[in-house]
């Protein structure tokens, strides 16, 4: 039998294979797209970006916690007038899609940042609403509909680019979010950022972070992500692209099964390296040949059969 195909469509955009960076995880260069790109992701998604340059949170703004990260980076970014220079040129050199991280502070600002990443380039946008730590962005955006619908809405009146949602696990119900999402035009959703977590230093009896609270990404949340991908794939009809410890073939086949067109991966590339996208697309193409499957959309969402 023939090898399964892993080419996969996501609201327009075609990846060889359903493996892409996670927001957040590396900079801003296009030298480290490329090894991402090199490494075998499928494409890729940028840290976020706003309309004017951040220094983010003092140091620490990371603790290595069991089974995952803990992170307060608190958006450190250069701004999109200065970042559009590196997506002009990530433009030229990555044959992979690449999608852009925004943040604002209001629908106007989203749309501002969105609308020149696309003029410089970019393939979509992926909307973070669900940073869970820094004041008046993120997941104050994101943790009510009327607000973020007026952020989706703006967006999509601005550019003519598939728009993704990132949104925040640390919400009442992520489907009524998600169901808004959808309902202002959202393309495709991602699910999940970081889970709101804390991390103490026994000896010094403090906060370990200079923020003191964070997001906790990795292993630990795996099944976090997974419940939400599920349950949301059953109430919302907009493709979604899975995100939440990943780390190798199984964990991306589960997110398929539950329901994800896509996955990304971001923590694991600390452990593992750029390669881990080449070894999880390996995987789930044995996987799909040993089950006599011929493609990846066979078996996005095949668990919620009766
Ligand atoms: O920069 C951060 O501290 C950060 C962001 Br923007 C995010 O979306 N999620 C996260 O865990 N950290």
């Amino acid at each position: 039998m023939k090898n399964a195909s892993l080419t996969v469509s996501l609201a327009g955009l075609r990846l060889a294979n359903p493996t892409m960076l996670a927001s957040g995880i590396l900079g801003y260069s296009v030298e480290t797209f490329e090894s991402i790109a090199k490494g075998g992701a499928g494409a890729v998604v940028t840290k976020s970006v706003g309309l004017k340059p951040r220094e983010g949170y003092p140091n620490p703004t990371v603790v290595q916690v069991s089974s995952g990260l803990v992170n307060a980076m608190g958006l450190p970014n250069p701004g999109i007038q200065e970042f559009v220079q590196e997506i002009r040129k990530a433009k030229v050199a990555l044959r992979v899609p690449l999608i852009v991280s925004v943040y604002g502070f209001s629908p106007a600002e989203y749309a501002t940042v969105a609308g020149r990443a696309v003029a410089a380039g970019a393939d979509a946008i992926e909307l973070n609403v669900s940073c869970p730590h820094v004041k008046e962005t993120g997941s104050e955006i994101g943790q009510s509909s009327q607000v973020l619908i007026q952020v989706v809405r703006k967006v999509k009146h601005t550019i003519n680019k598939p728009v993704f949602v990132k949104l925040s696990p640390n919400v009442t119900s992520i489907e009524e979010i998600a169901q808004a999402a959808a309902n202002a035009g959202a393309d495709a959703l991602t699910i999940m950022n970081t889970v709101k977590a804390l991390a103490i230093d026994a000896e010094t009896m403090m906060p370990i972070l200079a923020n003191k609270t964070g997001g906790l990404s990795g292993p630990a949340v795996k099944p976090i992500a997974l419940r939400h991908v599920y349950s949301v794939y059953e109430r919302v009809k907009v493709p979604i692209i899975g995100c939440g410890g990943i780390s190798n073939w199984q964990d991306a086949v589960e997110f398929l099964l539950a329901g994800a067109s896509a996955v990304q991966i971001g923590t694991a590339i600390s452990t593992i390296g750029p390669a881990v996208f080449e070894k999880v697309a390996c995987g789930i193409s044995k996987y799909l040949k040993r089950k006599g499957l011929r493609s990846v959309s066979e078996i996005v969402g095949l668990s919620h059969r009766n």
